[in-house]
């Protein structure tokens, strides 16, 4: 059910729906390799149905076609392109191909989160979780100063994002050694919000062996 793929660093996958009713939907994401990074970005069009997934689908656009460009770059390229649209909620994570550092940010209300400590080898006996950080606004239509905060992503380490049609419970009770479709389906089903279009993004940092 959950669309998903992986290179030689990252396994990804995302569940998704509208809301119920629609065919078509406002939330809507990227995933987009280049040379020197890897681009994850979720994006939720205000409201919902075609207006909502017209402006989603501008954001979509404006960040394949740029994906090696810096985070905060990529959020100002959007608001332009999103100008005459509804706007839109996005949140965005980079992660370098060379040394696995990973820079991210928002604009509105699309939360993203780090699962930390799955890695066998790692010193921490405990989880921990950081939060993107999230800056008031809506691309397209106000957008803030921006800044970008990096992170050194560890191989095990987990990435969640996910549209407020998710309930913010999300990153609780995590299996963090699942595999990123089974998680990511069962997010949908369990957490999606009937009054909203939902989408969850799951991404797991390390070498991938199939
Ligand atoms: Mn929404």
């Amino acid at each position: 059910m959950a669309e998903s793929g992986a290179n030689g660093t990252l396994e990804w996958a995302v569940a998704a729906r509208p809301i119920p009713g629609e065919s078509v939907s406002g939330d809507q994401y990227v995933v987009e390799l280049t040379e020197t990074e890897t681009l994850l970005a979720v994006i939720d069009g205000l409201g919902h149905g075609p207006d909502a997934a017209a402006a989603a689908g501008k954001a979509v656009d404006v960040l394949r076609e740029n994906a090696a460009e810096p985070v905060e770059v990529l959020l100002v390229l959007c608001h332009t392109a999103l100008a005459r649209t509804r706007g839109a909620a996005i949140t965005i994570a980079s992660i370098s191909a060379s040394n696995g550092s990973m820079s991210w940010l928002g604009v509105g209300n699309v939360e993203a989160a780090l699962l930390r400590g799955a890695s066998p080898g790692s010193p921490s006996a405990s989880p921990s979780t950081d939060m993107a950080l999230l800056f008031g606004g809506i691309v397209g239509h106000q957008l803030p100063t921006l800044r970008a905060h990096a992170v050194d992503l560890q191989p095990g380490d987990l990435l969640l994002m996910a549209t407020d049609g998710i309930a913010r419970s999300f990153t609780q009770d995590v299996h963090l050694r699942a595999a990123p479709a089974r998680l990511a389906d069962g997010m949908l089903e369990r957490l999606a919000r009937p009054t909203d279009d939902a989408l969850i993004l799951v991404a797991r940092y390390g070498t991938v062996v199939s």
